[in-house]
């Protein structure tokens, strides 16, 4: 087993990280920022090291700092959490290269990912099933872009190969508007991404995004642990997911999830992975596949009885995976709402010091979270503070929980969306299940 590991992130992830770690007798070291001296995590860590003042590129970017903080520790192995360098093939590559266990898949499977046109092309051949399109970058040649738009039929989509997490996109309605659609996201896509590839795909107008959740050890061995519905967003940051999706039937979990099973044998994909799907009229169709632990993997441990970190910790030891697909039995449903330090109208974010916090309790009730009474929001990072997943043996029982931990819950001093989730929670639209990507927009009026 690993002996000692790097947490390289903050928040409520480097919190999941180290316990995980606590759990299975490895070390921690916490690296953190100038601000974070008093994160939950630093304290608890056998080691920690500051790399760096707030801002994140000088930080929990810095690539130099994080393996120089693995090395005077004696570290053997560095965790990315999710967002910052988890899905930089760049830095998993220099991990490796320093002689450091990168958890997480190897350089190349983060690379293909990042190239949305090489990620579709992949999982196409391996058989997963892909959203009609371009099946690769589009031509220079105006004449063939609007056969081709023909071919599919309106509407369309032009995405950039470099983007994903919803940058980086045009929907295009006729022939009038496409090269100048092209052009523009091709420009756009060269400035944001350094890479002015752009791909076309059919527009679905009301999906819903369910995605797959899977384990893979790179050398054979891969088990899907189900699907989670994330379609209740805002400006593409998920707000609540759970696990299972309504209304999938347990056919269609083990076709889909047998897919990216066999997928992730044909690539030897190494480590935990989301198959990211649009699904429409009954379908998936494949979009992104994202490389790192999600903010939402707690949905899927309630529902599979697995900690999804703790495999991740065994996998990155070499270890084969300790499960077979006939050990996985999906149970009850789970609901996670993330509660983000913002005002819960305006959005607006809302750092500041935490004077009281008091959190819920119950049965079924889960808190991934940092904080505490006394502890300052600093305004350098993303806005979520934490996570409460309600489970429950039914869907309704996980919605009356929920519910309930949403009126218990009290944080004093900043605002919080909290009074958001209770309007989704008590959506009667929510409630029956199945809503797709733009219910929240709606709702909301945006
Ligand atoms: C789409 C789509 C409709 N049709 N692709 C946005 C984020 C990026 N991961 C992919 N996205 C979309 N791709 C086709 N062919 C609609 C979206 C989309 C979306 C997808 C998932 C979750 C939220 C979304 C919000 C707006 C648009």
């Amino acid at each position: 087993m690993l002996s000692k590991v790097v947490i390289a992130n903050r928040g409520e992830i480097a919190l999941r990280i180290l316990r995980a770690c606590r759990e299975m007798g490895i070390k921690t070291v916490a690296v953190h920022s100038d601000v974070d001296r008093d994160l939950k995590h630093v304290r608890l860590a056998d080691e920690s090291v500051c790399i760096g003042p707030a801002a994140s590129d000088q930080s929990y970017l810095n690539v130099p700092a994080i393996i120089s903080a693995a090395e005077v520790t004696d570290a053997v192995a560095i965790h990315p959490g999710y967002g910052f360098l988890s899905e930089n093939a760049d830095f998993a590559e220099r991990v490796e290269d320093s002689g450091f266990i990168f958890i997480g898949p190897k350089s190349e499977s983060i690379r293909i990912m990042g190239d949305k046109v090489a990620a579709i092309k992949t999982m196409k051949s391996a058989g997963v099933p892909c959203v009609p399109g371009s099946d690769g970058p589009l031509s220079d040649d105006n004449d063939t872009n609007i056969k081709l738009a023909n071919k599919i039929g309106y509407p369309i989509i032009i995405k950039a190969a470099g983007g994903g997490g919803g940058r980086g996109m045009r929907v295009v309605h006729s022939d009038a508007t496409l090269t100048g659609s092209i052009a523009l996201t091709k420009q756009e896509a060269g400035t944001f991404f350094g890479n002015n590839v752009v791909y076309m795909e059919k527009y679905l107008e009301t999906p819903r995004h369910v995605e797959v959740q899977i384990l893979s050890d790179g050398q054979g061995n891969a088990v899907h642990l189900g699907e989670r519905d994330c379609s209740i967003q805002r400006r593409n940051q998920k707000v609540v997911e759970e696990a299972p999706a309504p209304g999938i039937t347990s056919e269609q979990r083990e076709k889909i999830g047998q897919l990216c099973v066999n997928a992730c044998n044909e690539i030897s994909y190494r480590g935990a992975g989301t198959f990211e799907f649009l699904y429409q009229n009954d379908e998936f169709y494949f979009i992104e596949m994202n490389t790192r632990i999600q903010v939402e993997h707690p949905v899927t441990e309630m529902v599979t009885g697995i900690d999804i970190v703790k495999e991740q910790l065994y996998i990155a030891s070499g270890e084969k995976l300790r499960m077979k697909q006939s050990d996985i039995e999906l149970k009850g449903h789970a609901i996670e709402c993330r509660l983000n330090a913002e005002h819960h109208k305006t959005f607006i974010p809302s750092p500041g010091k935490i004077e009281r916090y008091h959190p819920p309790g119950g049965p079924g009730i889960r808190i991934d979270t940092h904080i505490y009474a006394g502890y300052t929001v600093p305004p350098h990072y993303d806005s979520m503070i934490g996570k409460i997943i309600a489970y429950g043996c039914t869907r309704e029982v996980a919605l009356a929980r929920m519910a309930g931990a949403l009126d218990e819950i009290s944080i004093t001093g900043i605002e919080t969306n909290i009074q958001l989730h209770k309007e989704i929670i008590g959506d009667a639209n929510f409630q029956a299940g199945g809503t797709n990507i733009h219910y929240l927009e709606k709702k909301l009026g945006l």
